[in-house]
């Protein structure tokens, strides 16, 4: 069969199973990334792991989330990671080193290889033809330990472009087109392969944008091939020996097609407070704008940078807006420097930021009360800013560049300027804010008092009986489980804190109502735990005594901590049964282990109300064996099967 790209370097890769879309399969993994807030956790389960070398080409820890130094925490959790790092051999990025999706995207990833992260928008790296997936911390843990990662292999979606941006439209419009089509839930079970004329207009960066937000679509990876485009990049960024050129086979076969033409695209927005609430720019022109926020994986290159400096160019930034700026890169922060660039930003009246997160996960820059914000991130989640009543809307940087001087939302493609930016021939590069492992220095572990032991699971009990504790609607996110903001982020290494927290978006007592019941059961609806790859999503249910969730359907990298945390994920066989279920009703599931070790079903009987459901186990039979090892961890531990 005629392959598409995707599976072709998965074949290249596969270590266990077939290309048979549905079921698991064991791939090797070349690489992977951390970041700082996903990271502490990872290198306990390294540590924990103590694997005698690590298994990977190359491994590189971020600091770029946990930015703030209010207070030693975050400082303890950076020295932790770094020393970490040297013991086991891995690259740290130094705070200020920037995002690590922009700084992997420009200095680490190779065409066709893989790369995992414990970060959903891993995927950016896919722009230039690896597949990169997000994952959770344990799964990148025993990537390292072990060299190998396991996954459902996906369908593939093909997006066909054709055509070319029309003037002041950016990659971003692109994706957020797509999200309208499709969905926060369209591309759950897909890896989404760009193909077609189209591609050749985009440039990796741009390409990197519209796989980054393909994390919002539920994808498990999105992918662009790697060809001329990608050469020129690799050539700029010194690594002329990483480019393979990679593409499908022609005439692959996908499972699904949608084309896009990219001349038709016109400049877009996300709605507050879901990233497929979207409408154009010309529809929400004309609202007043208090906060304008350019930054983040998704909107930080060099080009959209550069593009933001030459609309503020002689302009000044609306006395009505505060307009805020991150550079993705420590790199492109230099190299705007040296270009006059970073001068007309300020000239205008912009605050720059340092290259990392910032305000995207809510470390720092809240908007005001009721603000409207225009971010060119990748969600808008109510409260994601630390704002819970902050309007926040996803644009392009042309959008924000535009609508910062204007002091309202405004079209750029109104704009008479010329955008054409020419890319480097060289971006140089400043590696200095990489440290490498010393091989022959000191080897010690650095614990400061924030960091705590994560929680393990255990072997479930026969019967499991208990009280839903809460029970949601559609698409809750990992922000809603566990938010995260400057105020909680530090606190990523100490499970107890964070789980006072939990559910603080929907309900305020959730951490009393979990404690008061000795645990219990969460009842969710479809897509239950979208968003971030943030394992605390499942620890923090699990430190609360939660060993199930029931849900009309799961997010994938949020059902996979869940099972490694050793919660048990279930689906109503039938969805009408989810209406039936009140909070505080009593359930009890029967026969776990038994029903673990190869049954579909699990019986549920709802003493509340004398009612019985089934409940559906879709769930591998190595995920069988970690559920009733009482998680990943320890399963990993007492075995050596793959
Ligand atoms: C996010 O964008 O939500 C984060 C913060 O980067 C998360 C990781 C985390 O929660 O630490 C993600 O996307 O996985
Ligand atoms: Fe950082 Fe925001 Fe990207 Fe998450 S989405 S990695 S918080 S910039």
């Amino acid at each position: 069969m005629q392959l598409p790209l995707f599976y072709k370097i998965i074949k290249s890769h596969l270590i266990n199973g077939d290309l048979e879309p549905g079921k698991e399969i064991t791939i090797s993994i070349n690489q992977t990334l951390t970041q700082d807030s996903t990271g502490t956790m990872v290198y306990l389960q390294l540590e924990a792991l103590n694997p005698p070398s690590i298994k990977t080409d190359l491994s590189v820890a971020y600091i770029d989330h946990n930015m703030l130094q209010s207070g030693f925490e975050n400082a303890d959790d950076h020295a932790f990671i770094k020393s970490v790092a040297n013991k086991r051999g891995i690259v740290f990025s130094k705070p200020g080193g920037g995002i690590c999706h922009q700084v992997h995207l420009e200095r680490f990833t190779k065409p066709g290889t893989t790369l995992i992260g414990s970060d959903s928008h891993t995927p950016t790296a896919g722009g230039v033809g690896a597949i990169a997936i997000g994952a959770g911390g344990l799964d990148v843990a025993v990537a390292m330990a072990k060299g190998y990662y396991h996954l459902i292999l996906p369908e593939v979606y093909e997006v066909k472009l054709i055509g070319k941006l029309p003037f002041g439209v950016n990659a971003k419009d692109v994706i957020l087109h797509v999200l309208e089509k499709l969905s926060v839930k369209g591309g759950v079970g897909y890896a989404m392969e760009y193909t077609g004329p189209g591609i050749a207009s985009l440039s990796v960066t741009d390409r990197a944008t519209i796989c980054n937000m393909g994390a919002e679509l539920g994808a498990t990876t999105s992918i662009f091939p790697s060809d001329d485009i990608t050469k020129e990049f690799l050539i700029a960024q010194g690594r002329p020996n990483d480019y393979v050129k990679m593409e499908a086979d022609e005439n692959a076969v996908y499972s699904k097609t949608i084309e896009v033409d990219l001349s038709e695209i016109k400049p877009l927005v996300a709605k507050p407070h879901m990233p497929d609430e979207v409408c154009s720019v010309e529809e929400v022109s004309g609202i007043k704008v208090d906060q304008v926020a350019i930054g983040s994986c998704t909107n930080s290159s060099y080009s959209d940078m550069m593009k933001v400096a030459r609309i503020l160019e002689g302009n000044h930034v609306a006395p009505n807006v505060d307009l805020v700026i991150s550079p993705g890169s420590a790199n492109i922060l230099r190299l705007l420097a040296e270009s006059g660039a970073l001068a007309k930003m300020i000239s205008a009246g912009a605050r720059i930021l340092e290259s990392a997160c910032g305000p995207c996960i809510g470390m720092g820059q809240s908007p005001k009360t009721d603000a409207v914000s225009l971010r060119t991130f990748n969600r808008n989640f109510k409260g994601r800013s630390g704002t819970m009543s902050a309007q926040v809307y996803l644009v392009s940087p042309e959008t924000a560049a535009y609508s910062a001087i204007k002091g309202t939302i405004s079209d750029p493609s109104n704009l008479d300027i010329n955008l054409d930016i020419t890319l480097p021939d060289n971006y140089g590069s400043t590696d200095n804010y990489f440290i490498y492992p010393d091989t022959k220095g000191d080897k010690s572990v650095v614990m400061g008092p924030n960091i705590k032991p994560f929680p393990l699971g255990s072997k479930p009990e026969n019967d499991i009986k208990g009280k839903v504790l809460l029970k949601t609607e559609d698409n809750i996110t990992t922000d809603d489980i566990v938010p995260s903001h400057s105020k909680l982020l530090p606190f990523r290494s100490n499970v107890p804190h964070l789980s006072k927290f939990a559910f603080s978006t929907i309900v305020d007592d959730f951490h009393e109502r979990a404690t008061q019941n000795n645990g219990g059961f969460i009842v969710g609806g479809e897509n239950y735990g979208q968003g971030s790859s943030r394992e605390h999503a499942a620890l923090v249910p699990l430190h609360l005594g939660i060993r199930a969730v029931i849900a009309k359907s799961f997010a994938r990298i949020h059902r996979n901590n869940l099972i490694n945390s050793g919660i048990i994920p279930l689906l109503w066989s039938n969805t009408e049964d989810y209406s039936h279920v009140n909070e505080m009703d009593e359930l009890i599931l029967y026969d776990i282990p038994e029903a673990l070790k190869d049954r579909d079903e699990i019986i549920c009987y709802n003493t509340t109300r004398d009612e019985k459901y089934i409940l559906k186990l879709s769930i591998s039979s190595r995920e069988r064996d970690i559920l009733q090892a009482g998680g990943y961890l320890l399963y990993v531990q007492s075995s050596e099967v793959i």
